[in-house]
């Protein structure tokens, strides 16, 4: 039976050695939580670091023995690979290009090679359990070159990706020397899962332009595989900590505490020790909010705890130091003896002291530079069991984006900051417990068990759709079919697209009229009685009028714009428009201006760029710019900016091949239907056929056609052998 593998880079466990023998403590985080489901049951599995350099056999044998027993299996790390894949290219390269931090970026080749060979070795250890048929789930920035390396090794298996931190705008990626291998990494991947719709949405552009692949709705084709791309904002353990809130030991210590701090109101700030968590500018904040706001002395203070994390890395090291200096600048400036303005932690507390905290807290001051998600502001929600407290939120969290009833603020003014905390501070309570109860809702639903099955469904969703889209080659058996019903019907309707259809492509696209093999297959096609013929093509009509005159058959010009039947005059089915012509005709020029070889095709409602000519290389690398340039100013007007087999094609979006198909197919009932086509533009005409037609693919194996053939030779005999 298939098996679904987790991996990440650390495993959901912390490993204490005690007197030669191990202790395995469950880690406490969403993820392990969440996940649990899943790698817990039968022969599933986690792959992971166990967190720990062990160099002796015997007792990785040991862990691995005892892991084992809980579905975990280790990846073992050396010191050096730790250094430089983990503290190294992961965390000094890919964390401060990703979070916009780019200052801090390490560009060393040294690092990314050893990063290569990590994530090599999970592969590796992936590859020792892997199964065709299984189900793969990879988590983070760790590991960004795994999918593909899978890929390789289980072409069928379903393989996820989910990033837990944000993907960067192009212009922050682009910086990365290694960005193309990256994202080929990535695309080994069915499905990417991002937390915010505009991290797909980066991701998609750095796909398009270094990868050079477009994208419809997230979805892209690679190599002829789809891959799809999607935003699964992650949810908590709602439950979870709802149930802490209201334990006897949270409540116990919550006792405690207040005994302690005695009456202060209490601002709460948790994170790890990362520059990314904005806690500098936190602290400025809490200053300026002092300075300003006298009344508030001795009422509030800032309860902050900093967890102690890649503590090796000089950055932290030294933000560690400005953070220590800042809290004792202000505790030195303002405290009294029976209030302390900011009670500093820096180590990390158990759930029910992490529960007293969020209990006790008026406010929650979440406000990083640059986060993933941040889970720490949903845990105060939904630890609210009263509803009372306000959220500070800063815009550049990914929450942000489902928690819009928080006071949300940008972290870089620190004004906004100041008033922000006055208006918690002063919020009203009614008001408090209306907008807490509309966040504890959203929270409750989407939570972390929500999150798992929707990622699970939606790499179910785009696996079946590959499925649908594999297209069988036309062989003998298919053939004496395809013939058996053409000879058995009494009606036929056969729609073909021309250019890589029924000829082959020339440099030149007024040198492909019909030689002499096509006219012979066309006339003695159209001669039938029973068949009703139909060009459907991209070309402009007056040159597809020009070569098909002899024929008696049908034409759909333009895409659908333009329609005729047999020797009757030219009609066309919609309204259309074509003042836009002369402004993206000027663009056009410029780019013909400055790529030699390239051309403009006029035709009377869309406008075609040529770049057969062009120098390889060249004319992909215009594509880019042009498309993205071209798609910027066709926003607001209906038009579409399509890239095809060397062209880029501005249309009017009404308009395509599968809509004027559709009227054939109304006005000929036939009980035998074949459509053939090449490219994306065929993809609306197979898609509007009935299920039982034939409709055959030339070229790649991903399309919505039944079957394929690889060139237009094959289709050309095909016609042949019906007639
Ligand atoms: C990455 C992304 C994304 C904190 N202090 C203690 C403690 N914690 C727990 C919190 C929370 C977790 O650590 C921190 O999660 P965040 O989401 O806030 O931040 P990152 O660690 O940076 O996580 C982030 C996340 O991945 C998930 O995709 O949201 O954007 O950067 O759960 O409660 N837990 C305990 N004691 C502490 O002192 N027990």
């Amino acid at each position: 039976m298939a098996k679904t593998i987790i991996v990440s880079n650390r495993l959901p466990v912390k490993i204490k050695e005690e007197n030669g023998d191990y202790e395995f403590k469950p880690s406490e985080g969403g993820l392990a939580t969440g996940l649990g489901s899943i790698y817990k049951q039968g022969g599933n599995i986690w792959i992971g670091w166990p967190g720990m350099a062990v160099a002796n056999t015997d007792k990785r044998q040991l862990i691995t023995k005892q892991l084992a027993e809980e579905n975990m299996r280790p990846v073992f790390l050396t010191p050096t690979e730790i250094e430089e894949y983990y503290e190294g290219f992961s965390n000094e390269t890919l964390w401060p290009n990703f979070h916009y931090f780019n200052q801090y970026t390490e560009y060393d080749d040294h690092l990314w090679k050893a990063y290569q060979k990590v994530n090599r070795k999970f592969a590796k250890e992936i590859e020792s359990v892997v199964e065709p048929e299984d189900t793969i789930w990879i988590h983070d920035y760790q590991l960004l070159l795994l999918p593909q390396m899978i890929r390789e090794s289980a072409p069928k298996a379903s393989i996820g990706f989910f990033l837990h931190i944000p993907f960067p705008s192009y212009e922050s990626f682009r910086l990365l020397p290694w960005r193309r291998e990256l994202l080929k990494g990535m695309l080994g991947s069915d499905l990417l899962g991002f937390h915010t719709y505009d991290d797909m949405r980066h991701f998609l552009s750095s796909v398009n332009r270094l990868a050079g692949i477009g994208n419809s709705n997230g979805k892209i084709n690679v190599n002829n595989r789809l891959v799809m791309a999607d935003a699964l904002p992650m949810g908590i353990d709602y439950d979870k900590y709802a149930e802490a809130a209201a334990s006897p030991e949270t409540l116990a210590r919550e006792v405690r505490y207040r005994t302690s701090v005695g009456s202060s109101r209490l601002i709460l700030s948790i994170d790890r020790l990362d520059y990314s968590k904005g806690i500098p500018q936190r602290l400025k904040a809490f200053e300026l909010f002092l300075r300003k706001h006298p009344e508030y002395r001795e009422k509030v203070s800032l309860l902050m705890v900093v967890v102690p994390s890649r503590d090796k890395v000089g950055k932290y090291k030294e933000l560690k130091e400005e953070i220590d200096l800042l809290v004792g600048r202000i505790n030195g400036q303002y405290a009294r003896l029976n209030w302390t303005p900011v009670h500093y932690f820096y180590r990390s507390f158990p759930l029910p002291a992490l529960s007293a905290f969020y209990r006790m807290a008026e406010v929650a001051l979440v406000t990083p530079m640059r986060d993933g998600m941040n889970l720490v502001c949903k845990e105060f929600i939904a630890s609210k069991l009263d509803k009372k407290g306000v959220l500070i939120l800063s815009e550049m969290a990914g929450s942000s984006k489902e928690l819009s009833d928080a006071i949300l603020i940008n972290p870089n003014d620190i004004d906004q900051l100041v008033s922000a905390l006055k208006k918690a501070l002063s919020m009203p309570e009614k008001q408090q417990v209306l907008h807490m109860a509309v966040m504890q809702k959203s929270l409750k639903r989407y939570n972390i068990h929500h999150w798992v099955n929707l990622f699970m469904k939606r790499l179910d969703y785009i696996k079946t759709e590959q499925k649908s889209l594999e297209t069988k080659l036309v062989d003998q058996d298919i053939l004496s079919e395809i013939k058996k019903a053409y000879n058995k019907a009494k009606k036929r309707l056969i729609f073909l697209d021309y250019d890589g259809t029924l000829v082959g492509f020339n440099s030149n696209p007024e040198l492909t009229k019909p030689d002499r093999q096509l006219t012979n297959i066309l006339t003695k096609l159209t001669s039938e009685k029973k068949n009703k013929v139909v060009v459907i093509s991209g070309r402009g009509r007056k040159t597809l009028e020009n070569w098909l005159k002899p024929f008696d058959l049908d034409i759909i010009a333009e895409h659908g714009i333009w329609l005729k039947d047999g020797k009757k005059d030219w009609r066309t089915i919609t309204q259309l428009t074509d003042t836009w012509k002369e402004e993206f005709m000027n663009v056009l020029e410029g780019y013909v201006d400055r790529t030699p070889g390239s051309f403009v095709e006029k035709k009377d409602y869309s406008l075609v760029w040529h770049y057969r000519k062009v120098e390889t290389g060249l004319g992909e690398a215009r594509t880019r710019e042009l498309t993205s340039h071209l798609k910027y100013i066709a926003n607001d007007k209906n038009l579409k900016v399509l890239e095809g087999n060397k062209v880029v094609e501005i249309k009017n979006s009404e308009v395509d091949k599968g809509k004027a198909a559709k009227d054939w197919l109304r006005k000929y009932k036939s009980d035998f239907i074949m459509a053939c086509g090449d490219d994306w533009t065929d993809e609306d005409t197979f898609k509007v056929m009935p299920p039982e037609s034939y409709t055959i693919k030339v070229g790649s194996t991903s399309s919505a056609a039944k079957y394929r053939v690889t060139d237009f030779e094959e289709i050309r005999s095909i016609l042949e052998s019906l007639t």
